[in-house]
């Protein structure tokens, strides 16, 4: 069988609910700077992430770069490279060097036993990422930030809706970023949040995403444009409602993925915490040296039936040509290893059992081709 299938597609809301959602602005003329649809997702939002305080944001790129500019952050800060380029990106665009801490080789987030052996006089953050989904190690990043007095905050671009002991994950640290990327489990097109904890931390990114100005007559800092507009928040309203269905069909997938690849020799899957309530936002496979094929070969494989996958996150954001060679990223062996194995197969809601199944076959297809020469066994 042969399919088109892309790595992850867009959950639509029904089009009738979106045009309900957007006539009013047709009324009011009011189509950005925090309207009725901005205000309306935000409170929305802070129930459904279990947050007392959420600032909707344009996306989840600006809400990193001002939440490090809104915590005064000066120096270094502890992160690490495997991640998408928007994380190590928005450490630097705020005049801050990143310092790489090697990943745990089976959740892929920052390994904590490594952290402490990274803090110098000049560290001032940690920023470790919920990659996939997978949930930081966060009592242990929180009692070393608790030890060195450092902030921490998660890159939790993929982890909307996702809970650890029952409570948000943005309830955890000083703050945390979501993305609301059209590519994301919840989309309101581009969008982004930063959950927090500080009062003044949540008056300074409500400034600093529209330029700083923060009355009439007062601009108190150099702030940015990181609104989100009406038509993005009026879509982020529409989806939200049908959220729990989302992430139920993506569970269904996930366990499919599951029932065909766990146990086979040479491939790791995501071993699940059950403290954590997943949002099955990406499936990453890691294909290790037994299962014959390499990733390189899968992708291809897969790419000539039509079925597109995606290496996140190869290459590592420390070996990115753009840093020339300021890193050096054989000091993140973990994470240099899981980028050159990694591929991560199609996930989104409309996928069908039968894409699954055949993304299955072709890939054990390419086990048996290797191991025993031979498409038939
Ligand atoms: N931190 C982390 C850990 C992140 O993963 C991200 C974003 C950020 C921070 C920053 O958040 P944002 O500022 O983006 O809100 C995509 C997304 O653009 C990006 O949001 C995401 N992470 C990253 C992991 O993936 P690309 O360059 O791979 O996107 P693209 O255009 O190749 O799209 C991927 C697939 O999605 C395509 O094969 C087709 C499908 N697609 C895409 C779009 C845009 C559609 O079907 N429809 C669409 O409209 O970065």
């Amino acid at each position: 069988m042969s399919v088109n299938v892309l790595v992850t597609r867009p959950s639509m809301p029904p089009m009738d609910e979106y045009i309900e959602e957007i006539k009013d602005l047709w009324e009011s003329y009011w189509i950005t700077n925090m309207g009725e649809k901005h205000q309306i997702l935000q409170s929305q939002l802070k129930s459904y992430l279990q947050s007392d305080n959420v600032e909707l944001m344009v996306n989840g790129h600006m809400s990193l770069e001002l939440t490090l500019q809104a915590m005064k952050l000066q120096g270094e800060v502890i992160t690490t490279p495997y991640t998408f380029v928007s994380t190590t990106h928005a450490i630097v665009r705020s005049g801050l060097t990143p310092v790489f801490c090697d990943v745990d080789p089976d959740t892929y987030t920052i390994d904590t036993e490594k952290i402490e052996m990274l803090i110098t006089d000049y560290t001032s953050a940690i920023l470790p990422v919920h990659v996939y989904g997978n949930v930081c190690n966060i009592e242990e990043i929180q009692r070393i930030a608790n030890k060195y007095d450092l902030k921490v905050i998660y890159d939790a671009c993929h982890s909307f809706g996702e809970t650890y002991h029952d409570k948000g994950v943005g309830a955890y640290g000083d703050a945390s970023c979501f993305s609301f990327h059209a590519t994301k489990v919840f989309h309101s097109i581009e969008g982004g949040a930063v959950c927090y904890r500080n009062q003044e931390l949540g008056k300074r990114l409500e400034y600093l995403k529209n330029f700083g100005i923060d009355g009439p007559e007062s601009v108190q800092d150099i702030g940015a444009n990181a609104k989100m507009n009406e038509f993005s928040a009026a879509m982020g309203i529409c989806n939200l409602r049908h959220i729990e269905e989302e992430i139920q069909k993506r569970k269904k997938i996930d366990c499919r993925y599951r029932s065909h690849l766990e146990g086979v020799k040479g491939i790791k899957l995501r071993q699940e915490d059950k403290n954590v309530q997943y949002n099955y936002a990406y499936f990453p496979v890691v294909f290790e040296k037994e299962f014959g094929a390499t990733r390189n070969e899968i992708f291809d494989a897969l790419a000539r039936e039509g079925i597109v996958t995606r290496k996140y996150f190869y290459p590592i954001t420390n070996s990115l040509e753009c840093y020339h060679r300021r890193f050096d990223a054989t000091k993140t062996p973990n994470a240099l290893y899981i980028s050159k194995h990694v591929l991560t197969l199609p996930i989104y809601s409309d996928l069908s059992i039968d894409q699954v199944d055949c993304i299955c076959e072709i890939i054990l297809k390419m086990q048996r081709k290797s191991l025993y020469g031979t498409l038939e066994h």
